[in-house]
Formats: C-alpha cells, structure tokens, sequence
C-alpha cells in the first residue's frame, strides 16, 4: 500500500508498505515514483523503523489520566487508564472553562498554548487538528523544544528576507563547486539530498566541507577543512576580502550587481541611504551622465567603486526622521563593503580559524574560477545565467551569534559572482514567514526602494508592539520574524521558558498557560539545560500530551492522548515543487497517508480527535468552516466544484479527507480530473509537472525589476535604531548586546569568546573549560522522535562514535584516556557521561557527542545510557548573553573531558 513518510525536515517521501492479513510486514519503495520524486521512490531507513513503530510493545494504547498531584521527574505519575469520552471530556472542560472565562488573561497571553517539534512535521500528522486550533482562537505557540532556536533559526529568518528561502541549498544538480561550513547534507538532508549528491560527485562536483569533525557528508567530500569552532564569519570574511579586494571587479559579476542588488545605491556619511530630494528613491551614480540618478532610471549605468559629491539629497533615519543633506559624498554601497571587507584578509582569519591562509585563500579562488560569470543556461526555454557555485551552512553555524555574519557573507558570496537564485547556485527552497506559503515565488511583490516588499514587525513608536502577544514576545523583540502562523514558533522561544521562571528587568513575568498541548516534541531532551526544563515544565498546570509512548516530556502531563501513528490513519498533503532540504522535484501534487494497518489498542485518528474535541467545546460549526475554508489543505469549494461538508455535525475522517482529495486534484486540474479517496489509495499520489525555472527566484525579480536587498543593509541599520529606541523607552536594556547585530555591514566582534565570557558568568574559570562541546545529528534518528526504536539504535550501531563521546585520538592519549573508556564531560551548567571513540578526525580542541539522548524514561531509549550535550548546555541567564538578535543560540559549549573511576574499559 503506497503511503509517505514524514519523519524529517527532509521529506515527504515515497514508501510502500507490505501489509498481509492486516499486518504491516516491511517498508519498499515507492516505484511508481521513479522519475517523479527526486530519489525515485525511495523513503530512507527511518521509514524501515515504521513497522518497529507501529507494533513498539511500549505504546500507550488507551488514553490515560496522572492521578499524582506532584509532578517532578522524581515522581511516579500514577497513570491510570480512561476511556476517550473521559479524556476528551475532562479536556473539553478545562477548554470551555478558559472560554468562559476569556481566551487570554490579564496580562493578554493566550491561556491554551501548543508545542510541535521537530521543524514542522508533526502537521503532516496532525490530520484536521490545525481546524480546531484556528477555530479556537489565540493560541500562543511561544514554548519551543529544540527546534526553532537552535535549528537553523537565523537562516530561516535572513534567508527570507534576502531570497524567500526559510532554508537554504545548492542546485546540486547543476553546480560544480560547493563551499559547506557544517550542512552535514549527507546525513540530514533525506533521500533527495544524498541522490542529488551522489549523482553529483559521478558528475565531478568539489564540495570542501569546513567543519570541526569529519562527519559523514565530511568524509564523502573532496576536501575536509577542520575549522575551529564558531570563526566561520572569519573565514567567509576574509574569501570575500579575496573576491573583492584581490581580485579585480570585472571579474565579478558586474551586471548582477549594478541591476538586481542594492551595489550602486549610494550611502551618506551617516550610514543611510542618499535619496532623490524630489521622489525619495535611492541614488545611483550614473556613469553616462555624469550625475546622480534615482535607481530605477531607465538606461543608467551606475558606478559600483568611487565617491561622488551629491549636491542635495535626503536620508530616511529612524522613526520617520527626514534629513536634508546639501554637499555631500555618497560611495556605493559595494564600495562600502569592499571597505568593510578590507582588513578581513586570508592572514587574519586564519589566526582565528586555524586555518592556512593558502587554504583559504584556494577556496575563495575555485570558488571564483568555477563560478563560470558571463555564462547562460537555457531552462524551460528561459535562458538563465549559469553559476555553478554555491555555499552551505549547517545547524550551529547559522544560528546563535556569528549567524547573522555568516548567513550575510554566505549570501554577499553569491551576490558578488551573480549566483544568487540562478542554476547551479545557492537556492532558498520554500517560505514559511512570507505569504504564500505554498507558492514561494508569489511572495515577491515590489516593494521599498526596489526591493521585494517584506513583512517586518513594526518598530515606529505608534506601531511597535510593546506589550507582547505570546510568552516569547516575537513581535516586541523580533522584527524580522514577521507575524505568519509560523512566526510565534520561530520566536526567541528559550525566553518563554525562562521568563516564565524569572522575568528580567522591566518586563511583566508572564504566567503559564493553563493549557499545554504537546505533540511530537520532547524538550525535556532535546532543549538545553534539561534538568532544570523538565523542572519547568513540571511546574505547568495541566498538559495534554498526544503520546505513542512514554516520553521525558509527556511524564509530566495530565492527560495522555494515543494518536493513530504513522501507518494507522489518514492525511493528504502537498509534495514536490521545492521544499526543504533538497525536495527539489520536477513534479508537484499531493501524496497521500493511509492508514495501512488499524490502530493498535485504542489509538484514535487526529481528525477524529480534532472533530470530538471541536464537538465538545461547541466550535463544530467553526471547525467545520475551517476545513472548508482550507485548514486540512486546499478550500473544499472552487471553480466549478463544490466538495464543502456540511457544518452542522461530526463529520467521519474518511469524508473529510475523501472531500479534501476531491477538492485538492480539482483544484490542480481546474476541475477536470476529481480524484477521490479511494483513487489516492490506490495510486498514493497525484502531481503535475513542476516547471524548472520555479526552482529559481531571479526570474520573479527580473521580471519584476526587482533588487536583492544586498550586500548594504540600510533596513536593518534603521530598524535596530528604532528598536533600540522603543526598548529603551520601556526601561529594557538587556537587549542591547542584540541590539548591536542591526547593522548595515556585519563586523568581525569575536564570536567565540562569548561562550568563554558565559563560562565566567556563571562564576567558572575558562581555563577549566578548555574544550569545544558540539553536536551532529544521526543519519538513523529524526532528531529524538524514533530514539525508541531498536532497529534505529541496531543500525546506527555502525556508524563510528554512535551513543558515545568523539573526540581527537592524540588529545585523549596526553589525558591517557583509551578507546571505550567511559568518561565525564563538564560544563558550567551540568555533566554527561559516556564512552569516548578516539579518532583522528576531530579538532583535538573539541568534542562531538552525536543526536540527543540520554533519555531517563523513554522506553528502550533510556536503557541505552548514551550522553547528550543537552546537558551541558545553559538554559538561564547566561542563555541571554547567548542569544543573537534574532532570537536564536547554539547547540555549542565550553566544556571539560575527566576520567572517572572505573572508567576504563
Ligand atoms: N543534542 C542535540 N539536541 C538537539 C539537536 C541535536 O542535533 N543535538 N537538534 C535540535 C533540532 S535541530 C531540533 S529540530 C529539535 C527537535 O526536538 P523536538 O522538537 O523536541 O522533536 P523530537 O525530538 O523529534 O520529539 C520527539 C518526540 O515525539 C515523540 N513521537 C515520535 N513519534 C510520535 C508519534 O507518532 N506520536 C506521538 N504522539 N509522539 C511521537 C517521541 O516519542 C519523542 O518524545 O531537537 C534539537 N535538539
Ligand atoms: N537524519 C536526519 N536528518 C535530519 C534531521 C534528523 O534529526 N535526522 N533533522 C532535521 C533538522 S530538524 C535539521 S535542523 C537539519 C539540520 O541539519 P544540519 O545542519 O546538517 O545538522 P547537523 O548534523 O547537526 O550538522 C551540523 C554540523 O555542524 C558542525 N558544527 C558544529 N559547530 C560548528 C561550527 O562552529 N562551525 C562549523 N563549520 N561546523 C560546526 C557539526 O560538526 C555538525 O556535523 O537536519 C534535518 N534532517
Ligand atoms: S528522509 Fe526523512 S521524510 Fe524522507 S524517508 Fe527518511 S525520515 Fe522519512
Ligand atoms: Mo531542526
């Protein structure tokens, strides 16, 4: 029976489950996917463990109620089994109580708040559960678990803004060279992403991985670069001091640079751009006439280097504030970077970065020379330019402080060699904070100064929103975040978790939600800090956790829900066009989730949940107008069809999901092909093809006469003024550090010192944390969701340094710590232990302890005894001096190695 899996940010991919005499046997591909799904049908072995899943021993299979009062890791909690109508009854009356009562409290924060972990995919699981949400009300998604700030949270926020893309990735299909500073592709980016480069290196592609450890996407590349931790601005400073200060400009790419990005506008002294006085647009030098032109002058020809004496012109400050300059030098934004990029040579970085600068150096240089400038290639018909490079960043390089820096230079790197959202380049792949999300391409419209309109929080004095809307205060502390549904989610969610112990300095405590739904997330292992998290959390007073088994998380709950899993019950999604990691297909349509195998015990369907508990707090009718309007996946009613279902009652999942499969291929086939639910069972999915040229931003620009927001940042300069203005009106001034990262061209200011100066802090002495602590995710595990699953565990088993502490074979040997030893890791926060594997591939300046384990009630999982680095890590007042501006920090520590008694194997 053909189903999908999506377990990971990677997916959705194909899969096929044998089921004989209703039993689900083994997982196969997909073939009918091949040549239309990106692996051709192929899910990755964490599909396999499905079956493991499916019939885990260990499952909670009856709803269940806590009957100890206490909660606490330490407790027992007493749970008792219930049947769904108590469960959803005493869920329902807590519900309706907060209803009469009012949706938010008195300080305006939603009573009812919800977890989803691991990066979104939970909605692929969730059936019509975003229905009953949206028809609820607010709902403050503020509480992350792992993910969101420590996974890749300043690219998604950067990369929106700069080319609509909440990841970034490389064309792999057509690039020839990729500069990756830790993207551990070959491990984290699904099954698309390891064929894309598998078929890559058949081609020939150079892919240097920087990176602190020989991961495996190091080990399959052509060049391994052992960077020290958290001084990647460095080096990507200093290869575009290579690009722009050694080498020559006409050997960029001039054209992309004078026409699709902000290179030519020119800036006053005062850092702001010179603008027309007539229509207040942005000045270029005209090279022709001789004389400053608006930017969308028609036949300018702009100069990119020099200073040009401007005899009036206005500059926009922060706050509305109109300047009037008379006399005055305005320089290229470029030539401001070139400055800016000056002293950042190969020499410099490679102090910081233990790098050779002849390294660096060579890099920058291929970089350069595989870039093929002035090159076309013809896509559907569209002849594009051809620039075959591409840089990737991973998780603790592009998010924490030194992102901004990076995800800036990363992006200015393609900028300057015209590779920026063209074949062969570096690629955002879809959109989650702009509008439509469905459609990343439909989200650039003209917008300031030529730039695509974006959708900021306000920072102005009548718009700025200082009374925060949800426990991590997205819109108050976070203008580029925006305000999407994903917005919430990707705010600086670690200050819910502590405000809600202590709140800093002039700013409200906020109190817990009275309701906590949790649902594939577990932060109690996979945020920092655990102990004192699960401490928190304990403090909660009611959680409702969807639960498959038990977990650190749902230990503390109230109420326990079994949701049909994986095989057991029934969602249509979208698939293909370009989505995260590396989905780029050629097809897009829907894919069906069919339930292969009935539920185990008394595991009930999402949608069938999300219907009784819509029912029971009497918001049935919204619901049910929800689902029609769209929240299961497309509008059930369109262009001559009507699939709508009635309002007034309960409708059965299979009619809901038969209707949104009805409604879903008419609306891709303008009404002529209507596939019901029985078709999508049979077939599994249903696509059309996805044309080539979408997987690029640049036409949508071009053909708009759109800029790139880049290299100059003239936005970020005025907003952080005003933020800063608005922040401190209230008295609040431990943002000020963040404040600094609002800036119009990043600056080198140390970055890994900061977790030095966190060690002080907290009242430590550096010189007894002389050790990086860094993580790396397992190809085998989809972050902690399937830490239960032996076939999980069994696999992994051959993968070097799995469950234990990696770290340099010669550093261990002057500690005289031998292979196997079991050892204690320290940090200013807490300790793990765990068994060392020694290598050589691994700075002897630091230690990777591999996914996130060290699990003390998951079942299976928490008889493995493996460290985690999540607990080493800080989650209290040293986490602010850690967070960078746009709310993110890293899973990144300094940490010590000692023996301990009988360690030794
Ligand atoms: N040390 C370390 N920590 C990390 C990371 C790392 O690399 N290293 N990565 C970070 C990143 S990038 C992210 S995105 C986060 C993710 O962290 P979270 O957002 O917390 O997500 P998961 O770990 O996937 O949550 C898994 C939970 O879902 C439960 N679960 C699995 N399947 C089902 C199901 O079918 N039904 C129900 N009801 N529950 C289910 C599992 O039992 C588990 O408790 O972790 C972060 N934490
Ligand atoms: N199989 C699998 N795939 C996944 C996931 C999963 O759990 N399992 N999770 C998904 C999610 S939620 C996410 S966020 C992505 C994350 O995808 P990646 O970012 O590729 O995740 P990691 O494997 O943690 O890779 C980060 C690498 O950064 C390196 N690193 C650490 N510190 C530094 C540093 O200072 N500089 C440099 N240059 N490198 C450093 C580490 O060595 C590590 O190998 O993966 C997604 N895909
Ligand atoms: S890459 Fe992720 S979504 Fe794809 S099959 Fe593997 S676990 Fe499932
Ligand atoms: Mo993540």
């Amino acid at each position: 029976m053909p189903t999908y899996c999506y377990n990971c940010v990677a997916g959705p991919d194909l899969m096929t489950v044998v089921v004989e005499d209703g039993v689900a046997l083994h997982v196969e591909p997909n073939h009918a996917g091949t040549g239309i799904h990106p692996a051709d049908g192929r899910p990755c072995v964490k599909a396999y463990g499905l079956v493991q899943k499916t019939y885990n021993p260990n499952r909670v299979l009856t709803p269940m109620k806590r009957t100890n009062p206490l909660k606490g890791k330490d407790q027992d909690p007493g749970f008792v089994p219930i049947t769904w109508d108590e469960a959803l009854d005493a869920v329902a009356a807590r519900l309706n109580d907060i209803r009469a009562r009012g949706l938010l409290d008195e300080a305006g924060l939603p009573r009812v708040a919800a977890t989803f972990g691991h990066g979104g995919t939970p909605a692929s699981y969730m059936g019509t559960l975003p229905a009953f949400l949206a028809a609820w009300g607010p709902i403050d998604y503020s509480l992350g678990s792992g993910q969101g700030v420590k996974c890749t949270h300043s690219e998604h926020l950067y990369g929106e803004f700069w080319h609509r893309a909440f990841t970034v990735c490389s064309d792999t299909v057509n690039t020839r060279y990729i500069v990756s500073f830790g993207a551990n592709v070959e491990v984290t980016g699904g099954v698309c992403a390891v064929r894309r480069h598998a078929d890559a290196r058949i081609r020939g592609i150079k892919r240097v991985q920087v990176e602190p450890h020989l991961s495996v996407t190091a080990g399959c590349s052509a060049e391994w670069v052992p960077i020290k931790p958290k001084t990647d601005p460095a080096f990507m400073f200093a290869m575009l001091n290579v690009l722009l200060c050694e080498t020559p400009l006409e050997r960029l790419d001039v054209e992309f640079l004078k026409d699709r990005t902000n290179s030519p506008y020119l800036v006053g002294p005062d850092g702001y751009y010179l603008r027309d006085p007539e229509t207040a647009k942005p000045l270029m030098w005209d090279t022709r006439s001789g004389a400053p032109v608006p930017f969308d002058h028609p036949g300018a020809v702009p100069a990119l280097a020099g200073a040009y004496p401007i005899a009036a012109a206005l500059a926009h400050k922060a706050d509305g504030e109109v300047v009037r300059h008379q006399a005055v030098t305005g320089r290229p934004s470029l030539a401001l970077t070139v400055e800016a990029m000056r002293s950042y040579t190969p020499e410099w970085a490679a102090r910081l970065c233990d790098v050779p600068a002849a390294t660096i150096r060579r890099v920058a240089l291929e970089y350069l020379d595989n870039a093929c400038i002035g090159q076309t290639m013809e896509v559907d018909g569209r002849v594009l330019p051809y620039r075959p490079v591409a840089v990737a960043l991973g998780k603790t390089v592009n998010n924490g402080w030194g992102a901004f820096e990076c995800c800036w230079a990363r992006t200015v790197l393609a900028t300057v060699v015209g590779a920026l959202e063209v074949p062969g380049g570096t690629l955002g792949t879809t959109v989650r904070i702009n509008r439509p999300h469905e459609n990343r391409l439909a989200t650039v419209k003209p917008g300031e100064d030529g730039f695509m309109a974006c959708n900021f929080n306000p920072t102005s004095p009548d718009k700025w929103i200082s009374k925060p809307t949800g426990r991590n205060a997205h819109r108050t502390l976070v203008p580029h975040v925006g305000n999407g549904p994903w917005s919430q989610a990707l705010g600086p969610t670690h200050l819910a978790w502590m405000f809600m112990r202590e709140a800093p300095d002039n700013w409200p405590k906020p109190a817990m939600p009275e309701i906590w739904f949790a649902y594939r997330t577990n932060p109690a292992i996979s945020f920092w800090e655990i102990e004192r998290l699960a401490d928190t959390i304990a403090h909660m007073p009611f959680i409702v956790a969807f639960a498959y088994t038990m977990d650190e998380t749902n230990h503390m709950a109230d109420i326990l829900l079994p949701e049909a899993t994986d095989l057991e019950s029934t969602q249509l999604i979208r698939a293909g066009g370009t989505k995260f990691v590396e989905q780029h297909w050629e097809h897009q349509g829907y894919v069906l989730r069919q339930k292969v195998v009935e539920p185990q015990g008394e595991a009930r369907d999402f949608t069938w949940i999300s219907t009784e508990l819509a029912r029971r707090t009497g918001l049935l009718k919204e619901y049910n107008e929800r689902l029609n309007r769209g929240l299961a996946l497309v509008p059930l009613k369109g262009e001559g069809y009507d699939f709508s279902l009635p309002t007034d009652r309960a409708n059965e999942p299979e009619a809901i999901w038969d209707a949104v499969c009805k409604a879903a291929s008419a609306e891709m086939t303008g009404g002529a092909e209507i596939k019901d639910l029985e078709w999508m069972k049979e077939n599994g999915f249903f696509v059309k093809p996805f044309k080539r040229t979408d997987w690029y931003l640049y036409p949508s620009l071009a053909d708009q006469g759109l800029r790139f927001e880049l290299p100059y940042q003239e936005r970020l300069l005025r907003i952080g003024e005003e933020l800063g203005r608005r922040l401190h009106e209230q008295g609040i001034t431990w943002w000020d550090e963040q404040l600094g990262e609002y800036q119009a061209l990043p600056q080198w200011h140390h970055v890994p010192d900061r977790w030095t100066e966190a060690v002080i802090a907290s009242g430590g002495d550096p010189d007894d944390y002389p050790l990086w602590g860094i993580t790396t995710k397992s190809m085998q595990y989809s972050t902690g969701s399937n830490s239960g699953i032996p076939l999980m565990n069994e696999v992994a088993g051959n993968m070097r340094g799995h469950g234990r502490i990696i770290m340099n074979a010669g550093a261990a040997r002057k500690m005289g710590i031998v292979q196997g030893e079991k050892v204690e890791v320290r940090s200013t926060t807490g300790f793990t232990r765990g068994q060392v594997e020694l290598v050589q591939g691994c700075r002897p300046d630091t230690i990777v302890i591999p996914g996130q384990f060290q699990h003390w009630k998951t079942p299976y999982a928490k008889d493995l005894g493996y460290p985690s680095l999540n607990a080493l890590t800080p989650l209290s007042e040293t986490t602010l001096a850690l967070t960078d501006a746009t709310g993110s920090g890293a899973d990144i520590v300094r940490v010590a190695i000692h023996r301990i008694e009988g360690g030794a194997p």
